[in-house]
């Protein structure tokens, strides 16, 4: 795999240095100031393009280009947003950068209830805790059909948990899950989050999957001229949340789009951790069907349990089986005579970290630790295939 990194830009207390001595040498990053929506011009990229080069980097991965709320809701200047989405693809592709990823998650990129869960070992971890999850949507936000949504227990459950919370948890759990988590470009006030989620009355799954399969049909054949190919990034967490629709949890999401929009410029980014918080994904197998179609990956695990709850495990511990999905990787990139570019997604804060602030999720110790193992884990597997 082509080893990657996330970067967030200037600004990053990781720096592009810290990333080469961690041992990648792609940069996975966006133009996070530029507002969604926006044309990427040309001078922009190639500015950030050389300032990676520099450090001897590559940047082999977009993430993300931001789809406009319009967009996805079809209203107010969608048509113009999407115009400027292709314009940005031909731009990266005349400066050299060709693998883009997006989401199309309504209103919310990933979702959190806990940025810093502390593990057995000192460290600190995101975590989803479906109770404060409730107890922020019922009971903070009081958004109407909430109420009918849940059931008495998850209710009772979500009150007593407020309950126990003093007002600094209770802004900060409205902090974790909406002023923004790193990459996902918006923050909202409770007024602003509740302004957002009604424009998506009426929009079911079917309309916001109608929605995505009208922009692919649009952007993709841009970018399969520009030879840029697209990575979806799943739902994270992998289903509905705040009555909201999802559209890409799970293999037959994913198999629909492909199935809507054949070109070949239509593709996935798998991450484990977000499509591992279901059971029912079955991980490598989801790796050899659609192995094809995968043009970036992210690894990482989750630990779930039976109240719905997870928590960012270690990368080779957890649900996920790291080993069968790293096997099966393997074996696509073999067929497809390729390194496909891979990311540790997150990592714990850990050592001199834990006294730094940090982007949640991406302080440089616990992803280097990631990335290592997973390097490790790469090579063990190739070294022990027959003919290599
Ligand atoms: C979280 C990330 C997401 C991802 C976007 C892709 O850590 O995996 O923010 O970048 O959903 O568009």
């Amino acid at each position: 795999m082509e080893q990657s990194f996330r970067w967030f830009g200037p600004k990053d207390p990781v720096s592009l240095w810290d990333i080469r001595q961690a041992g990648a040498t792609g940069i996975v990053t966006a133009l996070h100031h530029i507002p969604n929506g926006e044309v990427w011009p040309v001078e922009e990229i190639m500015q950030r393009k050389e300032e990676i080069e520099a450090a001897g980097l590559t940047w082999n991965v977009v993430e993300s280009i931001p789809v406009h709320e319009h967009i996805k809701v079809q209203k107010g200047e969608y048509r113009q947003y999407i115009e400027n989405y292709k314009m940005s693809i031909r731009n990266l592709a005349k400066c050299g950068v060709h693998i883009v990823t997006y989401n199309f998650m309504p209103v919310l990129d990933w979702t959190r209830t806990d940025l810093a869960y502390t593990m057995e070992d000192g460290s600190k971890a995101l975590r989803f805790e479906r109770a404060a999850l409730v107890a922020f949507d019922a009971l903070i936000l009081k958004r109407k059909g909430a109420q009918t949504e849940y059931s008495a227990q998850e209710l009772q459950q979500a009150a007593q948990r407020l309950e126990a919370m003093n007002d600094t948890e209770k802004t900060l759990l409205q902090r974790n899950i909406i002023a923004g988590l790193p990459g996902s470009e918006e923050s909202f006030t409770v007024q602003q989050f509740q302004e957002a989620l009604d424009t998506y009355d009426g929009i079911n799954a079917a309309k916001l999957q109608q929605h995505l399969i009208y922009f692919l049909q649009q952007i993709t054949p841009v970018a399969e001229e520009a030879g840029v190919v697209l990575a979806i990034h799943p739902d994270d967490p992998p289903y509905a949340i705040f009555g909201l629709p999802r559209v890409v949890s799970t293999e037959a999401d994913v198999n629909a789009l492909f199935a809507a929009v054949p070109s070949k410029a239509n593709g996935l980014c798998f991450c484990t951790g977000s499509f591992g918080v279901r059971a029912d994904n079955d991980l490598p197998g989801m790796v050899k069907r659609l192995g094809d179609r995968i043009n970036f990956i992210h690894l990482r695990s989750t630990q779930r349990d039976a109240a719905g709850n997870f928590y960012e495990a270690n990368h080779l511990e957890g649900d996920v089986d790291m080993y069968s999905v790293v096997k099966e990787i393997l074996q696509v990139m073999r067929k497809r005579n390729m390194a496909l570019p891979m990311r540790p997604d997150h990592g714990h804060q850990m050592l001199d970290d834990l006294k730094k602030k940090t982007n949640p999720g991406y302080s440089a110790i616990g992803r280097l630790r990631g990335l290592a193992e997973l390097r490790g884990l790469e090579l063990g597997i190739a070294r022990s295939f027959p003919n290599q």
